[in-house]
């Protein structure tokens, strides 16, 4: 059984859609990052970077002890290799054609997830926090110039393959569908029209009956109605984060390890 620690978010979706894929058991634990449980003691000697997903697997292959672990790109690539799915391994003939497959995953880890995140603080966080018109307004070009030529650059390599990584559906999509779905909404519908490579690929896989049940695992978690003071004191929490604040939970998980 794989305990997997979750909200429901982009990030949080990869690692279902990827459990559903392979058919594994497992049990969700909630991590509500709005109210705090990301710098509770068990999550962080699990997460020390105080952020969700990450998986307990209490059977990993071999045997041994149970295994955490952070990070969705490192979860994703656990799992196809626990289950010899959706990532070539070494061995096999088409051994190169896994660095393809990991290339796009870095890819997405390095640089649509973060730009993709900060365009939509920005966008729609931002203003709650500073009333400062220039640092919004900076923010929201830098981020979304990015959020425009990543997607750019998925359209080109799209209009040439059919997956992210080639012909095989692979962990490079379930890393970034979660993410490239969420472009209309972000930007707006008519991105589609602008990169349709990547319209076709985003509905490719929305199709995957595997990509629906992970996307809507857990999907009441974080329909909890909010006060206003209520959701001032949870961006606060998820805004303002520094060493300073989060030393204190980490020598709590450090004392009691
Ligand atoms: N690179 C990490 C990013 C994870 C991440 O940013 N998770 C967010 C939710 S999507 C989180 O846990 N935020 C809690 C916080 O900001 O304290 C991954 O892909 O696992």
């Amino acid at each position: 059984m794989i305990d997997c620690h979750y909200w429901p978010t982009p990030n949080g979706w990869k690692v279902t859609i990827m459990l559903e894929e392979c058919g594994l058991d497992y049990n969700l634990v909630p991590v509500d990052i709005g109210g705090g449980d990301q710098f509770k003691p068990d999550f962080l000697r699990i997460s020390p970077n105080n952020r969700m997903p990450a998986i307990v697997d209490h059977a990993p292959t071999g045997g041994g002890e149970a295994i955490g672990l952070f990070e969705s790109g490192a979860i994703l690539e656990y799992l196809a290799d626990k289950t010899g799915k959706f990532l070539p391994t070494l061995t096999s003939e088409q051994g190169p054609e896994r660095y393809k497959v990991l290339q796009w995953v870095h890819w997405q880890m390095a640089n649509l997830g973060p730009m993709m995140g900060n365009a939509n603080h920005f966008k729609n966080y931002a203003r709650n926090i500073t009333d400062d018109a220039s640092q919004l307004e900076y923010g929201v070009k830098r981020f979304m110039g990015e959020v425009d030529r990543l997607s750019g650059v998925m359209d080109a390599q799209l209009s040439a393959n059919t997956y992210l990584a080639g012909e095989e559906y692979s962990i490079a999509d379930m890393a970034t569908w979660p993410w490239a779905f969420l472009l209309g909404r972000m930007i707006d519908e008519n991105v589609w029209q602008t990169f349709p490579h990547l319209k076709r690929w985003v509905d490719l896989v929305a199709s995957r009956p595997a990509v629906q049940t992970g996307r809507k695992a857990g999907e009441d978690l974080g329909k909890k109605e909010l006060t206003d003071e209520e959701t001032k004191a949870r961006q606060n929490m998820l805004f303002n984060q520094s060493n300073d604040k989060v030393r204190a939970a980490r020598e709590e998980a450090a004392r009691s390890a």
